[in-house]
């Protein structure tokens, strides 16, 4: 690496370990609620405790007293804080004004404290009474042309009882229109895992992660994004276990990491080496990557009858010689200069492989966010079928899950395309008829709103407004709604971007006492290894004026729907009557209130995991998908004059997705600075750029739409050639609404073409 700029410097101790602690702590004191965030932490994924509000990363049985993370910390103290946005802030600021703060400032201004009602002639939020807040929505529903004019987005972190509310809401009223956080996250593992092996989820539990022989981690950055998945692979490590990180960067919580929880390494100052082998592909090249090892699996298999499970594929597979042919048809010239990986260290990806008895992928938002995520996903599980990978202990497939219960929110319905048995149970249950035709993801909703043919938005948590592409069309697109509706904890973007008419609504969080008329309520929620378990919040809430998030549905279809197919506010007064409801609907809840008795809850079971294939076939179908034409990186030598380069958006490890609890990047050295590019320093040179540099950065998209962000210094940084990165949402503007995954909508967040110019 060369020499480093002002902000940024390498960092050489292992991730986690005392840096940890010590970043943790500070989070706790600027929360300005430290005693209050300490007695949180306690009860942090513990039985009778709540779901920590980070990341899906699942509970370990042998954690003991504390489990919980720095990242973790940071998200708990960020809801437990002592500063409160209330209507003196909204009478102090006026919209416009606020619109020029940067994130970080918006949301560290603290909790939402009571309804607000944005008022256009004086560009302030005002004061308004909750049961006014549910009628002006009713007013403007009831008003639409049809129910398809609403948008009832969701982010990850609703429990399942409150998501199942609000699907049951949206569907009573008329429409399927639910885009939410996973049209921009795992979509593509769900679709491509569904087609494939006929289960949306992952097929591993923790207890797989201590059988394993060895754990491919495909574009994941668990050290800042699931540090408790660190700990889980430091064990692995321990006892022998490969550990292969294949990643476009090379991500210091992948290398080495002193776990906290560890007084032993604490106290040494060591660390433990998390992966032996390390591979850093072109961004897209994983494809590339799987296609190679498996086209070097086939051309092994001629000597070796134990290379490929003949057995398991002849009993449990579908389509092997189609497969097959499209592998010969791949040649090894296309694999390495797709993936960016030599031959050489796809035979070394092979050899570890083929020498593993049972494998774990994990993968994440480097394999989800490029336009053939599917594909790749379909690619990820064809290698594991090759041996046999799926559906044997201590093997399988583990899309590691962002929000804390975005898996359980499409469990419980969140889904815009829902299937025809859960229409028809809603149907038999509740003697309405549900909508058929599918709804909008995400990215369709702001092309409906641009359009002028959706006009209602309701965002139930999340940050929309941030957290999805061409930040300036989307924009336009909320404003010209007629009413906008954030149901939030804290301040955010989403606030000040508003349709005609706007509304916030301030909801408990999930560390806070949740009171209903039958007394203190708990919620329940699903992580990625399909655990269910409860949660309680153990804090007072922010505010006397909070409602929870199944209040505030209720409050909302009671206006709009009156109590006739459902009584909302009985539901509403005893959440345990709503698991009831998710049972009757959903066989796989059967006995939901006497399962979560148990201590870490129960397993929703899987049924590729018993080999029980629910595809067409009832089969598990290879994919035999040719790997793509071109990509970004591809295209540059052979259309273009310019110095073209793909643009990656990822997280800092200050940050929860749009949340930005700090300036910092600990890992990666940066500090004190956001707009930054990591870049390849022979790009650079090649560009006549200098560490600290000032760029601006514009998309190649040949659309005539001009995306454009500035004043971002470049980094150099270990990086393949041809690739730069950039922290999100700060590069959301350069990403094109039409640049999309196939088949499942995603936007390719982690591969955008772009051009740089020197500024100054
Ligand atoms: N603290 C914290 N925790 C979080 C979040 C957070 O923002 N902060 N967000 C939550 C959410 S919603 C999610 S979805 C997850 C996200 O978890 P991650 O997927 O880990 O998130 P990203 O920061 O987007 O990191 C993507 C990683 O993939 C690598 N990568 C990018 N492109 C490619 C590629 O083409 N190939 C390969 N092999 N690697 C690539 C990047 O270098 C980076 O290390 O984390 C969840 N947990
Ligand atoms: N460029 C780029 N864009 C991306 C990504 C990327 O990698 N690159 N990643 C995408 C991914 S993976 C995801 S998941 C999305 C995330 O998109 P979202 O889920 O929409 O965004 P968040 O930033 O998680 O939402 C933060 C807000 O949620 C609210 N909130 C927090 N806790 C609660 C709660 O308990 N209840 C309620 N009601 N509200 C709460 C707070 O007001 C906070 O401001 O972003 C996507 N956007
Ligand atoms: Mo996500």
């Amino acid at each position: 690496m060369s020499k480093p700029s002002k902000n940024q410097s390498p960092y050489r101790s292992p991730a986690g370990g005392w840096g940890a602690l010590k970043s943790s702590a500070k989070h706790l004191i600027l929360s300005s609620d430290a005693a209050k965030g300490v007695k949180a932490l306690l009860k942090a994924n513990q039985p009778g405790g709540f779901d920590c509000p980070g990341c899906a990363w699942g509970d370990s049985a042998g954690a003991g007293k504390v489990d919980f993370c720095e990242n973790g910390v940071k998200a708990i103290a960020w809801e437990a804080t002592s500063k409160r946005v209330e209507q003196n802030f909204f009478n102090q600021y006026s919209i416009s004004e606020l619109q020029q703060w940067n994130d970080h400032s918006l949301e560290s201004s603290g909790r939402l404290t009571e309804p607000m009602l944005y008022d256009g002639s004086s560009d302030h939020y005002q004061p308004i009474s909750w049961q006014q807040a549910f009628e002006l929505i009713a007013n403007n529903l009831q008003r639409l042309d049809s129910p398809d004019q609403a948008l009832l987005y969701t982010s990850g972190r609703a429990s399942n009882e409150a998501a199942y509310l609000y699907q049951l809401f949206g569907r009573v009223f008329g429409t399927n229109n639910f885009p939410d956080c996973s049209n921009m996250c795992h979509e593509a593992s769900g679709v491509g895992m569904t087609s494939g092996i006929g289960t949306g989820k992952g097929t591993v539990t923790m207890e797989d992660f201590d059988l394993a022989d060895a754990i491919f981690v495909f574009g994941q950055n668990p050290g800042t994004n699931h540090p408790r998945m660190l700990a889980t692979l430091r064990k692995a490590s321990k006892r022998g276990a490969q550990v292969v990180a294949i990643n476009n960067l090379k991500e210091q919580g992948l290398q080495k990491f002193a776990d906290p929880q560890s007084p032993k390494e604490m106290i040494l100052f060591s660390s433990t080496n998390i992966s032996q082998h390390y591979f850093t592909p072109r961004l897209g090249g994983d494809m590339a990557i799987l296609r190679g090892m498996a086209k070097s699996l086939l051309e092994k298999a001629e000597h070796d009858d134990s290379v490929l499970d003949h057995q398991f594929i002849a009993e449990h597979c579908h389509g092997f010689n189609e497969y097959r042919n499209a592998i010969n048809t791949s040649s090894w010239d296309k694999i390495v200069q797709q993936s960016g990986l030599s031959f050489d260290e796809i035979e070394q990806m092979t050899n570890i492989y083929i020498n593993s008895d049972k494998v774990i992928f994990t993968w994440a938002m480097g394999i989800t966010q490029h336009r053939h995520s599917v594909a790749t996903v379909r690619e990820l599980l064809n290698v594991l079928l090759l041996r046999g990978n799926i559906g044997k202990s201590g093997a399988g497939a583990c899309p590691v899950r962002g929000h804390s219960n975005v898996q359980g929110n499409r469990t419980v319905g969140i889904d815009e395309q829902p299937s025809a048995e859960l229409l028809a149970a809603l149907k038999t249950r509740y003697s309405f008829t549900p909508p058929h035709n599918p709804g909008l993801n995400t990215v369709d909703s702001i092309h409906a709103m641009l359009a002028g043919n959706a006009k209602v938005f309701i965002g139930l948590g999340g940050n929309f407004a941030a957290a999805t592409p061409d930040t300036e069309r989307t924009y336009q697109a909320l404003q010209q709604c007629d009413l906008t509706v954030q149901i939030s904890t804290k301040l955010n973007r989403s606030h000040l971007i508003t349709g005609k008419c706007a509304l916030i609504l301030p909801c408990l969080g999930r560390t806070e006492i949740d009171n209903q008329s039958s007394g203190p309520q708990s919620i329940t929620v699903e992580d990625t290894m399909s655990m269910v378990h409860s949660s309680i919040g153990q804090n007072q809430p922010a505010s006397q004026q909070l409602k929870s998030e199944v209040a505030v549905i209720a409050g909302i279809a009671s206006a709009t729907l009156g109590e006739q197919v459902v009584d909302w506010q009985k539901l509403t007064s005893d959440y345990g009557l709503i698991r009831n409801e998710i049972s009757a609907v959903l066989p796989d809840f059967k006995d939901y209130n006497s399962r979560i008795q148990a201590d870490r809850g129960f397993y929703l079971q899987n049924p590729a995991a018993q080999r029980q294939w629910n595809t067409k076939q009832q089969k598990a179908v290879f994919s035999a998908a040719m790997l793509p034409q071109q990509l970004a990186h591809e295209m540059v030598k052979a259309q273009y004059s310019k110095s073209i380069l793909t643009l990656q958006t990822l997280r800092s490890h200050d940050q929860y997705n749009t949340s930005i609890y700090g300036m910092n990047d600990r890992y990666r050295g940066v500090y004190g600075e956001r707009r930054v590019l990591f870049a390849n320093s022979d790009d650079m040179a090649k560009q006549g750029l200098q560490d600290g540099d000032t760029v601006e950065i514009t998309t190649e998209a040949n659309d005539g739409i001009e995306r454009r962000v500035s004043n971002f210094k470049v980094v150099s940084y270990q990086i393949p050639s041809g690739c730069v990165a950039g922290y999100y949402p700060e590069t959301n503007p350069l990403v094109p609404l039409e640049s999309v995954a196939d088949d499942c909508g995603t936007p390719t967040y982690k591969s955008i073409p772009i051009t740089l110019a020197k500024i100054g």
